[in-house]
């Protein structure tokens, strides 16, 4: 890959932050956007913004065309058998809810069991505990050993007749672990139990076919695989689309309406309510194009490079503690030093022009069972350097004696 080809279609990463250039690691909390994005979302604005689905004018239609080929290359980008199995949400948090909400409905009861693991991210893990609240059920959380790791011995002993779907994460974003998933998924359809995937750490850093893992449900969000904000995508199986009650009410999700009762839409719009963020789907569509320049695993295979790197020079510092030991992990790497609030280093480290993010990443329950608060946590995107990691970790070395 040519690093500095691909860093100039990114125009946010020339920039000076504090006077100093812009070392971005926090794609785990967004990634940046490359200029096929931003230019066009800015042309559809500019240029053919029509409301979706509704016009008989032209400016309608090449925006319902644009809108519905980016869902055609979301189904291909992840391998979904039809594109009606995508459905925009508006993000990650988004999806996760619609399922809980539906499948709730339909199908939790007084004493069932939703299984979580203990690594989630608050968007996997607190709205599948306020449907086990709301229903009666048990949420159980299958433990973690201290590596970060799922505690799989923990997960076969709880998942049982009464586990009425199981919902993890592909990859932590606390620590970057990469997820037995493929496993929780046999297991669970071995009992008959669906499984739902939390993809946003996982599908802009290794590749992801949603018919060979045999998920019922797949999310991700836009914004950190290079696309804009407030977009998302639910994947499910058609079964399970056709099987659930509408999640939202309103224009758009029925084909008939009546004084006395209303019919759905097909798929995938009877989960669309209202005028969908159609600029952003079209915006998202052109970030799979531009990542799909490249094969996902030559960047898979990169990212772990840098990860391994910015981990060796972490080890080299003296105090610090690397959170998420584990072979199979994403370009994250969260830690702490000896005697050092994460929250000085991040603000410290900004001054340097380099951005972290500090704190417990949404992740209370897992920063919990670590038996800590929070760690500064690096995360990478395939744009950054080994000579970035490099000014990190001299940046470090003047930064720890400082806050000593
Ligand atoms: N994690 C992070 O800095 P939304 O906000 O809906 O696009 O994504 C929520 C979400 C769900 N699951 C996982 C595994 C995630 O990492 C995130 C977002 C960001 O780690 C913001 S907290």
């Amino acid at each position: 890959m040519d690093l500095k080809e691909i860093r100039s279609q990114f125009p946010i990463l020339s920039q000076t932050v504090n006077g100093k250039p812009l070392v971005y690691f926090d794609n785990a909390a967004t990634t940046q956007k490359p200029n096929t994005v931003i230019d066009i979302v800015n042309e559809y604005h500019s240029r053919w913004n029509a409301n979706v689905h509704r016009g008989v004018h032209q400016l309608s239609n090449v925006c319902t065309d644009a809108a519905e080929a980016a869902r055609e290359k979301i189904a291909r980008f992840i391998n979904a058998a039809a594109s009606d199995e995508i459905i925009f949400t508006q993000g990650t948090t988004d999806s996760i809810n619609l399922v809980a909400e539906t499948f709730g409905r339909a199908f939790i009861k007084p004493g069932d069991e939703i299984l979580v693991s203990q690594t989630e991210h608050h968007s996997n893990f607190v709205p599948w505990q306020q449907i086990a609240l709301r229903y009666n059920a048990r949420f159980v959380v299958f433990d973690c050993h201290d590596s970060g790791e799922w505690d799989m011995n923990d997960f076969y002993a709880k998942i049982n007749a009464k586990t009425k779907l199981v919902a993890v994460g592909h990859v932590s974003n606390a620590l970057g672990t990469v997820n037995p998933i493929k496993d929780v998924i046999d297991k669970a359809h071995s009992l008959g139990i669906p499984v739902l995937v939390d993809g946003a750490q996982a599908i802009q850093h290794i590749p992801v076919d949603v018919q060979a893992l045999d998920v019922d449900f797949y999310v991700f969000s836009g914004h950190k695989i290079y696309g804009p904000t407030g977009i998302g995508v639910l994947y499910a199986k058609t079964q399970w689309l056709e099987a659930l009650p509408p999640y939202r009410y309103g224009g758009e999700m029925i084909s008939k309406v009546t004084n006395t009762y209303s019919e759905f839409n097909n798929l995938p719009y009877k989960f669309e309510a209202g005028t969908p963020n159609y600029i952003g789907q079209i915006g998202f569509g052109a970030a799979i194009d531009f990542i799909s320049q490249f094969e996902v695993q030559q960047i898979a295979t990169y990212e772990h490079k840098l990860l391994r790197y910015a981990e060796q020079k972490l080890s080299d510092l003296e105090g610090v503690v690397i959170y998420g030991k584990s072979d199979e992990k994403a370009a994250v790497v969260s830690f702490l030093i000896d005697g050092i609030h994460p929250y000085d280093l991040g603000v410290l480290l900004d001054k340097t022009g380099i951005a972290v993010r500090t704190g417990n990443h949404c992740a209370q329950p897992l920063m919990t069972r670590l038996g800590i608060f929070g760690t500064v946590r690096a995360s990478f995107a395939f744009y950054n350097t080994f000579e970035e990691i490099d000014y990190f970790a001299e940046m470090l070395r003047k930064i720890i004696p400082m806050l000593k």
